[in-house]
């Protein structure tokens, strides 16, 4: 049965969607976990949520692409509140825009290591707090990279293509069970994403001139509907871009 208040736990909630799911939520009454390896910006964005909704908040560092740190994290979490009811798997990155021929090992491990082995760390060590809750939700955050390969995006767009796949596959694994399985896929919108994979804040700047591109905010009510949606409806795919990006090569800008 629904919980009154869900228990949500979000990867990646340091910055951007995460944060931005963070704030939603507790505006909606849910319960939070909030993990990062910045694990003081989420310790103050718990304390103040707690204080602005009267929710009960959990805040912890985490690096999802090391098993013990996740394992702590989530153990604690649970242990903190309560429980669990909803992982969102959202902490990702893009590491540079190499040829596949160029691209560094570093940045190579940092995109499959976070994208797809921090992901399944997340919800691997989540799933059994959701089964004894008997009431869950599983978000994944794709991406339009998942969807259309682009040239420079060939390792990150294989993680989200991977998302994707992980997607289905847990899908299949827990019907019958009152898990629900979403996975909410933007494309360009404008947090700490650019800066982080173009490692130049007047690069990052660049992408976004000239158009209109999704909040965090934008991205975080996509999560916030599905969750609120009636039991038995399960939106298994959300690809959401903003009106100024046709596909991930025609996007227009203005002068
Ligand atoms: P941000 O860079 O703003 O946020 C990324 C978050 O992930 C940060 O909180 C960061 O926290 C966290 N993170 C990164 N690596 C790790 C790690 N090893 N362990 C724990 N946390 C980690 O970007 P977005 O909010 O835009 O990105 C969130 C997700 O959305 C990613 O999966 C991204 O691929 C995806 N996405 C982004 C799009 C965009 O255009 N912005 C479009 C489609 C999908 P910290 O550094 O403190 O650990
Ligand atoms: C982020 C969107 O277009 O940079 O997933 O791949 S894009």
């Amino acid at each position: 049965m629904r919980p009154e208040h869900p228990i949500v736990l979000i990867t990646g909630a340091s910055s951007g969607f995460g944060a931005a799911m963070a704030r939603l939520l507790a505006a909606q009454g849910c319960h939070l976990a909030l993990g990062a390896r910045r694990a003081e910006r989420v310790q103050v964005l718990a304390d103040e949520l707690v204080q602005a909704h009267g929710i009960k908040a959990f805040a912890g560092a985490v690096d999802t692409r090391d098993t013990a740190s996740v394992n702590a994290f989530v153990e604690a979490a649970a242990a903190s509140l309560g429980g669990l009811h909803v992982l969102v798997a959202n902490a990702g990155l893009a590491s540079g825009t190499y040829k596949m021929w160029e691209t560094p090992d570093e940045d190579l491990e940092a995109m499959m290591r976070t994208n797809i082995e921090g992901v399944v760390k997340t919800i691997r060590a989540g799933i059994p707090h959701l089964r004894k809750a008997g009431w869950g939700h599983v978000f994944f955050i794709g991406s339009t990279a998942g969807h259309q390969p682009y040239e420079g995006g060939s390792v990150y767009c294989a993680s989200k293509f991977g998302v994707k796949a992980m997607a289905h596959s847990l899908r299949l694994e827990l019907n019958g069970e009152q898990i629900r399985v979403t996975s909410v896929d933007p494309g360009m919108a404008e947090t700490e994403f650019s800066n982080v994979r173009l490692k130049d804040d007047t690069k990052a700047a660049a992408v976004y001139q000239g158009t209109k591109p999704l909040t965090a905010f934008d991205v975080a009510e996509c999560v916030r509907w599905c969750l609120m949606l009636p039991d038995h409806v399960n939106i298994d795919e959300m690809l959401v871009k903003c009106l100024d990006q046709a596909s991930v090569h025609k996007v227009h800008r203005r002068a």
